[in-house]
């Protein structure tokens, strides 16, 4: 099924055609000095800053935000499902069996804008018909500017308790190991962790390459301050009541269930259709790889079990108890905490 010219977005990302367009220069400014340098002295931490000066919102855009193995591909399934109900609907509102996310792996409909610009996509982005859905992992301040300071991007947090964040961190950079194509053994001896690695990074401040209670508390207190700019949501809440959080996802980006969806079961449709048990089932999740930062990362990958609690197969109570008590003392005072 695809949408036809006139059709608003969000549409799958992979769906868009590759849009043959120039390299734009990584610094307007710079241009001809940075063309000239050899890629190892202009390496992505330095792209990324030049995309965060150049990336330019439209209204209705929608960011989902996260730290990695919070439920972001279920977020992204999620906010597709809603957003796209139009141009894609759901069974229970008419649709025919063909929906987007039973041919594509989340990660396919919306993508990371670190990878965009990584991989050169941003002529894609360009293309994508308004509103569009993007995702990151990039902490608030780190944001490009244009999305901070100003109305047009929403952006939709999720966060998840990080003892089973740390979990399922572990086991993706395990479980993908072997089936991943692109990366040598060493490639990937370098950067595969154990459980006890992860667990520390934690505390060292170093998940994702810094502390996970900045990453959380720089969209909590924006959430707390700006409730239009960001809305902010828990993994074990959504998991607990699915319906009340997709109408808050609803609501938020201004677009409402009627009540004849409501009426037709159009919640419970997009409920089913991004059911962990579904998503892992489907075709579209059980075969094939997505490709992102010059990485192959298997689509099965991103449903392992999708459940509240599988730290206490993995680590001590003791290791628990200390974690928490490390992390209720960072975000003390902050009205902020984990949903258990
Ligand atoms: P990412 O940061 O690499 O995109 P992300 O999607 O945030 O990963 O997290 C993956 C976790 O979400 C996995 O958790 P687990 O390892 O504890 O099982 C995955 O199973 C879970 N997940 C994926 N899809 C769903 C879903 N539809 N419903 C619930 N949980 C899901």
């Amino acid at each position: 099924m695809q949408p036809t010219s006139a059709a608003a977005g969000p549409v799958p990302f992979k769906d868009i055609a590759a849009v043959a367009v120039a390299r734009r220069p990584v610094a307007e400014e710079y241009g001809d000095v940075v063309a000239a340098l050899p890629s190892r002295l202009y390496p992505p931490q330095q792209r990324w800053r030049e995309y965060q000066r150049r990336f330019e919102p439209r209204a209705g855009d929608v960011l989902l935000a996260s730290l990695p193995k919070c439920g972001t591909t279920w977020l992204k399934a999620l906010a597709f499902a809603t957003a796209a109900r139009g141009v894609y609907p759901p069974a229970a509102a008419g649709g025919d069996g063909r929906h987007p996310l039973l041919r594509l792996n989340p990660h396919e409909c919306v993508p990371f804008l670190e990878g965009i610009y990584l991989d050169e996509e941003e002529a894609k982005l360009d293309a994508a018909p308004t509103p569009r859905l993007m995702s990151t992992h990039a902490s608030y301040p780190n944001l490009p500017a244009s999305i901070t300071e100003d109305d047009r991007c929403k952006i939709i947090y999720i966060c998840r308790q990080p003892k089973d964040m740390a979990i399922s961190l572990w086991h993706f950079m395990n479980c993908s190991k072997a089936k991943t194509s692109s990366l040598s053994d060493d490639q990937w001896e370098s950067i595969t962790m154990s459980l006890s690695d992860v667990w520390e990074s934690i505390r060292e401040g170093a998940y994702l390459g810094g502390p996970i209670w900045e990453h959380i508390l720089g969209y909590w207190n924006t959430s707390k301050a700006k409730p239009d700019k960001v809305l902010f949501l828990k993994y074990e809440e959504v998991l607990r009541d699915p319906t009340k959080n997709i109408e808050k996802i609803t609501e938020f980006i201004g677009q409402p269930f009627s009540d004849a969806e409501k009426e037709a079961g159009i919640v419970e449709s997009i409920i089913e259709l991004c059911s962990f048990e579904k998503m892992k089932a489907s075709g579209a999740n059980s075969t094939g790889s997505l490709h992102m930062m010059a990485n192959e990362y298997p689509h099965e990958s991103f449903f392992r079990k999708g459940v509240i609690g599988d730290w206490v197969n993995h680590v001590t109570p003791e290791m628990a108890d200390s974690l928490d008590k490390f992390l209720s003392a960072k975000f003390y005072g902050s009205g902020f905490t984990f949903a258990e």
